[in-house]
Formats: C-alpha cells, sequence, structure tokens
C-alpha cells in the first residue's frame, strides 16, 4: 500500500504497485545425473517467493522458479493429483508445483466512492505437497523368462556385462543392464529377474522388476530346453507370457525373439526338432533361435536379431550418451508420447455453499470464496468493504439473506470469522 506524496501534487492517489509472483518448482531432466540418491540428502524444497510491490506502481519482482534436477527415466507422480511425469530426455521439464501470485497494490482498488484505498492484497499461497519418484531404466530389449533359464548368461555372451550366474533360480535379484556394441550402434539390453506364475500380482521378484522393461521395444524369452526340475517347456513359455500380459497390455504386444536356451544339453536332433515345433507355433512373425551361452551357440544371430528388430534409436534415446545425432521421427513420436503428460486442473469453482451454524452465526465454504477471503486483512476496514462488495457481487450476500442473514451477524470462510455489516 503507498501513496504518492510529493510537494506539488498535494493529494496524489494511491501507487502502490502488484507483489511479484512466488517461485514454480520444476522437474528438469539432467543427464549428469544417473540415479535418485541426491533425494537422500534433501527431500524437501521451497522455491523463492515473489518481492513485495512498491510505491509508484511498481511491480515486485517475480520469485525465481526452483530446478530440481532428476536422471533420465524419472517418473514422477504428484500426490493427490492425477498428473503423472516422464522425463526422459535431458532438458525435458516439468512444473510440479505452481508459485502463488501475488497480491494487487492498492492502486487498484480505488474508486470514484473509494479515492484513497488503504488496503492491498495478499498474495496466495503455492502449490505444496509430495512427489514420488521412480527411475525405470531405459533399455531398448529386455530378457524375460523363468527363473533359471539362462538370461543372465545369454546377457554376459552378447554384451560385457558380467551378471551373477548360478544353477539356482532367482541368482539375478535387481536388473542388469548391458550394452550391444556394432559398428556406431549401441543398444542396451536389461536383464531382469526370472518370472514365475503370479508375478503381475507381486509373486517373486517379478512385479518389481516388469516396471523396468516397460520402455522396451522388443522382449527376447528365453526358454530352457531341457529345465533341469523336468518342467514343460511350453507350459513354462505359456507362464511367462501370461504375467507379461497380466501386468501390462504393451508388454503382451511388444514383438519377440524366442531363445531356445542351453541348446548344448540336448542332443542336435532334439534341439533341431524342438526349433521346428516352436517355429510352427509361433509362426512367421516371432523368430526364433537355438542359443547356448556355453558354446556360444545363436548368440552372434541373436544379436543380429536383436540389431535389425529395435528401431534406430528408439526409446533408449533419452539414454545418456547414446551420441544423440541422427534419430528416428517414429522414435520422437514415440517418446513425445511417452513424454506427454496430463495435467488435470479443475477450473476455480465459482460454487459456494451457505449454512446457518448457529443464532446469528453463517458458514461460507467454496474455494473461490475462500480464495477471496484469504487475499485480504479482515481487520482493515476498507479491505473489508471492498471484501463484501466481491461478495455481493459474487452473489455470496444474497445467499446469506435468503438463509436469513441480518446485518451485523457473524460469517464464517476458510476458519475465519468476521462481522458483515452490508
Ligand atoms: N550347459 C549350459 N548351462 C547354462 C547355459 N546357460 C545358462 N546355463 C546355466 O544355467 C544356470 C542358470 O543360468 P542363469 O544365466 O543364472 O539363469 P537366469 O535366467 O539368469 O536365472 P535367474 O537370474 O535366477 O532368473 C547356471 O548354472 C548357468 O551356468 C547354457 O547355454 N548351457
Ligand atoms: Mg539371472
Amino acid at each position: 500500500m503507498s501513496f504518492r506524496r510529493e510537494a506539488h501534487v498535494p493529494k496524489g492517489g494511491p501507487d502502490g504497485g502488484d507483489g511479484g509472483r512466488g517461485g514454480d518448482i520444476v522437474m528438469v531432466c539432467d543427464d549428469s545425473y544417473r540415479d535418485l540418491e541426491h533425494f537422500r540428502r534433501q527431500s524437501h524444497f521451497r522455491a523463492r517467493r515473489g518481492a513485495h510491490g512498491q510505491g509508484s506502481g511498481r511491480h515486485g519482482a517475480d520469485g525465481q522458479a526452483l530446478e530440481i534436477p532428476v536422471p533420465p527415466g524419472t517418473e514422477i507422480l504428484v500426490e493427490g493429483d492425477s498428473s503423472r511425469h516422464d522425463l526422459l530426455r535431458p532438458g525435458q521439464r516439468a512444473l510440479v508445483a505452481r508459485g502463488g501470485s501475488g497480491g494487487r497494490g492498492n492502486r487498484h482498488f480505488s474508486s470514484a466512492t473509494h479515492q484513497s484505498p488503504r488496503f492491498a492484497q495478499r498474495g496466495l499461497a503455492g502449490e505444496e505437497g509430495w512427489l514420488t519418484l521412480a527411475l525405470k531404466l531405459l533399455a531398448d530389449a529386455g530378457l524375460v523368462g523363468l527363473p533359471n533359464a539362462g538370461k543372465s548368461s545369454l546377457l554376459a555372451r552378447l554384451t560385457r556385462a558380467a551378471p551373477k550366474v548360478a544353477a539356482y533360480p532367482f541368482t539375478t535379484l535387481e536388473p542388469v543392464l548391458g550394452t550391444l556394441h556394432h559398428d556406431d550402434r549401441q543398444l542396451v539390453i536389461a536383464d531382469i529377474p526370472g518370472l514365475i506364475a503370479g508375478a503381475a500380482a507381486g509373486a517373486g521378484l517379478g512385479h518389481d522388476f516388469l516396471a523396468h522393461i516397460e520402455r522396451t521395444r522388443l522382449l527376447v524369452h528365453v526358454l530352457d530346453l531341457a529345465p533341469a526340475d523336468g518342467s514343460d517347456p511350453v507350459a513354462n513359455f505359456e507362464t511367462v507370457e501370461r504375467e507379461l500380459a497380466l501386468y501390462q497390455e504393451r508388454l503382451a504386444t511388444l514383438p519377440r525373439i524366442l531363445a531356445l536356451s542351453k541348446a548344448d544339453l540336448v542332443t542336435s536332433g532334439q534341439a533341431e526338432s524342438a526349433l521346428e515345433r516352436w517355429r510352427e507355433r509361433l509362426g512367421e512373425t516371432v523368430p526364433v533361435l537355438l542359443t547356448s551361452a556355453a558354446t556360444r551357440q545363436g548368440v552372434d544371430q541373436l544379436a543380429v536379431e536383436l540389431l535389425r528388430r529395435v528401431p534406430l534409436n528408439e526409446p533408449g534415446a533419452g539414454r545418456p550418451g547414446d551420441g544423440g545425432g541422427q534419430r528416428a521421427t517414429t522414435g520422437e513420436a514415440a517418446l513425445g508420447e511417452l513424454a506427454e503428460h496430463r495435467v488435470f486442473r479443475p477450473a476455480p469453482a465459482r460454487a459456494f455453499r451457505v449454512a446457518r451454524s448457529g443464532d446469528g452465526a453463517y458458514v461460507v465454504e467454496g474455494e473461490g470464496v475462500q480464495r477471496l477471503v484469504a487475499r485480504y486483512d479482515l481487520s482493515n476496514e476498507d479491505a473489508l468493504a471492498h471484501l463484501e462488495r466481491r461478495l455481493r457481487g459474487m452473489g455470496v450476500i444474497r445467499a446469506l439473506q435468503e438463509a436469513g442473514f441480518a446485518p451485523g451477524d457473524d460469517v464464517e470462510i476458510a476458519g475465519v470469522a468476521f462481522e458483515l455489516d452490508p
């Protein structure tokens, strides 16, 4: 609040400028980060407030936005909001909390009848809340199969990754990434823990890790030709496929390669006839290969199929160090789709509700009315008179009168009780 005061201007008018907006909080995808560890050190963030308005109609400066870095592949869920943000490519941003708007200076409130308003609006509080961050791997292809099928062994042959391999189920306890290099292409392959029946519903380790293959473009189903437990490969195949489909429609429709593993453990005649049967069963769209991590049989062929079937530079795209450069336009489109986030915001609520809360006391509820009241200092007579006019304009006074309100009764809005004397 300010009035123009100058020696040669005897009755200067109100000239208080508006306050600045509070700073927004923005999450920014930054490929110098690989994990979410930095949130262990700090998990509360506050953007800067806006500056106060000043005399001579000067606006206060807006508060600076606070940028919080997250690694590529971070999914952000905003508490109490249906919006979800996927930050995949460096530089992508997500506005997660808006700063509050600044209050208007008193120069806005002069009128023919109130030429020297001795009040200004207050700024409103900014948004606040909790975010849930989840880092999902960005791999081009995923290895799936029952525990012990030989997934990690294949990854170790295909790439330089050295995942733990052992002759018992659930050797792999968390996802391992390996990179297949070919000319100047790099293809990231994820090895996830084995899936068992019920994985989609949380059995075994599968459920937690299926999320990591959500963004792949292709799955290699690794199927043991001669399971040590004597189980039937056909039933095993179906178990895994069923869990993928139960987890997510998209996983069910991703392109597949079937890698029949441990071919060295059966005779070549048995291997060849199994190959024939699976080719017949799956048709032309699914390549079927005989592989052995022990003898390297089929490993190069699998690498060729992977490179052929994963579209060039697709989703790993946001991946750090993939050389950037030219990218298939379809890849961009697919990324755009993933990165798209929906933000649903209710329109400012005009609706309010009036209720009698006691003798000569009324309560008014409604978001719009509450925000309005938060704007003014109700112990300031000028501000109160202004608020009254606004409430009248919104139809609140009429609604109060219809409910039996008489001048001088108490009105409570947003927990603040005051006497209204319209
Ligand atoms: N003979 C033979 N044994 C293999 C081959 N591939 C894997 N194995 C063995 O099979 C066992 C399981 O292999 P892993 O690669 O750990 O299997 P996995 O699918 O990663 O298993 P989980 O991580 O438990 O899901 C190990 O004892 C491997 O040595 C193969 O091609 N030939
Ligand atoms: Mg493994």
